[in-house]
């Protein structure tokens, strides 16, 4: 390796380093709430550097934005455990905390960076214990070392085997209505179908999702087939052709539609499921006539 491009894979190193992003597992969904989960790497990140890190951080796309994983019962932390290992996951930061008021005390003012209500905890014996009151106080959580217990530690503190759990609500996927045509007319009078796609990309496979779960607006589906759908314009032959991968393609009533969309619905959502039961979510634009 030259001077050069050792200067080069040293900038880019920083800069991953600088993102908090060391090695990221895959992420690993929980069928029990269709959560997604990944074990971050990041020698050095303390716990501030770490709920930002987690925070820009997304599945699929903005829709689904991750945060430090919320552990708010028995059943999530035995999943994040036997997902990453309890040696994996030893003092890598999640995100319970105490704000300022309370940073002091042992007890009090613990919370979740979601808001969600602070009610299950999994302390490892004699924890929390606010010790190291004299380095900052303990006031972040972490796992304690090879056991899936947590640990309260400084904020501040920059393990060299440190990182982070990050926890996604959902992943997002590319939804097509209409596939070929644009804008995506409905015409809520006729007595047809609608297709809409969930497309296949360079990092998911519409082949997991498990049709049987798929709502558009609500409503399920008429049927569904595996094609590959015009996505891509082509400038010799004017007009949108297939990338080559086979999508998920499903077909609602109309008249199903009709019962929840109206003339001024502009944007509607897919929701549904991947075979290994985590939540995927999308959204597309669509223009109603007639209706
Ligand atoms: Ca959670
Ligand atoms: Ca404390
Ligand atoms: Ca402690
Ligand atoms: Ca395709």
């Amino acid at each position: 390796m030259g001077l050069l491009k050792q200067g080069v894979f040293v900038m880019i190193l920083i800069t991953f380093l600088a993102m908090g992003i060391g090695s990221v597992s895959a992420a690993v969904p929980n069928p029990a709430n269709g959560h997604f989960y990944e074990l971050v790497n990041a020698a050095g990140i303390d716990w501030s550097a770490a709920r930002a890190a987690a925070s820009e951080m997304t599945q699929g796309g903005p829709l689904c934005s991750g945060h430090l994983a919320t552990v708010t019962s028995q059943e999530e932390n035995n999943f994040i455990v036997s997902a990453f290992t309890a040696g994996a996951l030893s003092n890598k930061w999640i995100g319970g905390f105490q704000d300022g008021a309370n940073s002091s005390t042992v007890n009090d003012g613990w919370q979740w960076v979601t808001g969600e209500p602070w009610s299950y905890t999994n302390w490892n014996s004699g924890e929390p214990s606010n010790h190291h009151y004299t380095q900052g106080y303990e006031d972040a959580v972490t796992f304690w070392a090879d056991s899936g217990n947590w640990n309260d530690a400084p904020s501040e503190w920059q393990y060299w085997n440190g990182g982070y759990v990050v926890e996604y609500d959902c992943r997002q996927v590319i939804v097509d209505i209409k596939p070929g045509s644009d804008p995506n007319s409905i015409n809520l009078k006729s007595k047809g179908v609608v297709p809409v796609a969930i497309l296949t990309t360079e990092d998911f496979d519409a082949a997991d999702v498990n049709a049987g779960t798929v709502t558009l607006a609500g409503i399920a589906p008429a049927k569904w087939e595996m094609l590959d759908v015009p996505e891509i314009w082509d400038t010799v032959l004017m007009m949108y052709v297939g990338d080559g991968d086979l999508d998920m393609v499903l077909y609602f009533s109309t008249r199903d539609l009709a019962t929840v969309l109206d003339s001024s619905s502009t944007m509607t959502t897919l929701e549904g499921a991947t075979s290994e039961g985590g939540h995927i979510l999308g959204t597309d634009t669509l223009r109603i006539l007639r209706a």
